[in-house]
């Protein structure tokens, strides 16, 4: 069967044509940066670059990095191209270290934007009859509103449930008769557990698929969604700063995410050295907007691990592929030497029965040598059982952590829902003082 597609002539361009395209808006943006943002004006010139430098693709790679940090340090406006008259929308993130940056969206930037969370929405299986549960946070996030409005383009039925209340969403997901669900894959799995609890079966609800992202999550974890919830689930990615999600998501066949290339030229970089790396290899996503009006970026370094995957797929589009996300270059734990990110972490977690879906890892460097600790929850049935199988199941979870990671861990089951998701972002890490364990 031929895969849907949203906008099959340009999701199927031919490579070359996707590279006369991107060269031609990447060259305009250029201009357009040079001109209209003085932060780019002065990077430029302090390197030595004009615009008309760029003749062919492959000078991408001579130009200067843009940075979270260059960001923040233009709050609020300072990066805009246009003024801000022409902006009709303003998102922010509040990012991990607290400190906001705010991203701006023009009426085409918005036209844009939904075309390309139609695109993924299709890919991941929604067309026109679905009713689409929106259980992605509403409001300065971009989650939310970046996939209503794509929704809306399809002429899906959008229900903006938000996140939050899981009782109140399963209710609505069963009356309301909806058939995808958009939230976190923590949060996805979270409601899952609630069902059990409500004891409603997947057989009583009329879900067919979710779209998941926002954070990263394992092959496992999609298989324990799918499995529990009765739906095909896909990955999707996005940032705020580059436009929110729709940057790139999963077809069918559940093998990589195909990247906007008509809006994004992706490239992937050595994380300590910024060189280039060859295709396949994995590295830094560096990300350059080459159709955004509001607020272009010049080769914006994601922090996200990834690689690049040109082989055709069988779907038929010939958008490159990233991988799926393992993690975040500012989110990989060392601990002796040992370099390994929560995602690896998560996917022995989930191949083991027993606990649930929910962990943590607490990083103590406190002491001379850095610990891990590993907190798991259990599931109700395994806690009230004896203290005997409670051990056994301790010692498998380390046995089977220290073989992945090749360090020793010290794991701590907990109480069922100790550690329960919220609608956001799942925190998984947390370092911690040796007094505050
Ligand atoms: O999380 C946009 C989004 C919303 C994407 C809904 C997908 C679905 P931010 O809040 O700016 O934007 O966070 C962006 O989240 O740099 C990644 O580190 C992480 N991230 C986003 N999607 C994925 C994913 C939205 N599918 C940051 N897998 C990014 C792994 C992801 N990490």
């Amino acid at each position: 069967m031929k895969a849907q597609m949203w906008n099959q002539k340009v999701e199927t361009l031919p490579r070359e044509d996707i590279e006369q395209l991107q060269l031609e808006r990447l060259q305009s943006t250029l201009n357009r940066v040079y001109h209209r943002v003085p932060f780019y004006r002065q990077l430029f010139d302090e390197e030595g670059i004009v615009p008309e430098d760029l003749t062919s693709l492959s000078d991408l790679a001579n130009l200067p990095f843009t940075t979270k940090e260059d960001l923040r340090r233009n709050y609020p406006y300072g990066m805009f191209a246009v003024p801000l008259r022409d902006i009709v929308r303003l998102h922010s993130s509040t990012g991990t270290t607290g400190f906001p940056t705010v991203v701006g969206y023009t009426a085409n930037d918005l036209r844009h934007w939904s075309e390309l969370t139609a695109r993924v929405l299709v890919a991941g299986g929604v067309g026109r009859e679905d009713v689409i549960q929106i259980a992605f946070d509403y409001g300065m996030f971009t989650g939310a509103l970046g996939f209503h409005y794509g929704a809306e383009l399809i002429g899906a039925t959008v229900i903006p449930i938000s996140g939050g209340n899981p009782e109140r969403q399963i209710r609505i997901m069963k009356d309301f008769r909806t058939t995808g669900l958009l939230c976190t894959p923590s949060y996805a799995l979270f409601m899952a557990g609630k069902m059990e609890e409500m004891g409603v079966s997947p057989a009583e609800l009329s879900l067919r698929v979710g779209l998941f992202g926002a954070e990263p999550w394992s092959e496992e974890m999609r298989k324990r969604i799918e499995e529990r919830m009765g739906i095909s689930a896909t990955d999707n990615y996005g940032l705020s700063e580059v436009m929110g999600p729709g940057v790139s998501g999963e077809c069918e066949e559940k093998a990589g995410l195909h990247v906007a290339e008509d809006h994004f030229i992706p490239e992937v970089v050595d994380p300590e050295t910024g060189e280039v790396l060859p295709p396949g290899e994995q590295g830094e996503l560096v990300l350059t907007t080459i159709t955004k009006e509001a607020l272009p970026l010049i080769r914006y370094r994601t922090g996200d691990i990834t690689r690049l995957i040109y082989d055709p797929c069988p779907c038929g589009r010939t958008h490159v592929r990233m991988e799926r996300v393992s993690g975040r270059t500012d989110d990989m734990i060392i601990i002796r030497g040992v370099n390994f990110f929560p995602s690896q972490v998560e996917s022995v977690l989930m191949a083991i029965g027993g606990t649930t879906p929910h962990y943590q890892l607490v990083v103590d460097r406190s002491g001379v040598l850095d610990e891990l600790e590993v907190w798991v929850e259990v599931g109700e049935e395994m806690f009230s059982d004896e203290i005997r199988k409670l051990e056994a199941l301790e010692r498998e979870v380390r046995d089977a952590l220290e073989e992945a990671l090749g360090i020793s861990v010290r794991v701590r089951l907990v109480e069922p829902k100790t550690l329960e998701g919220t609608s956001g972002k799942a925190k998984r890490v947390i370092e911690m003082k040796r007094s505050e364990l």
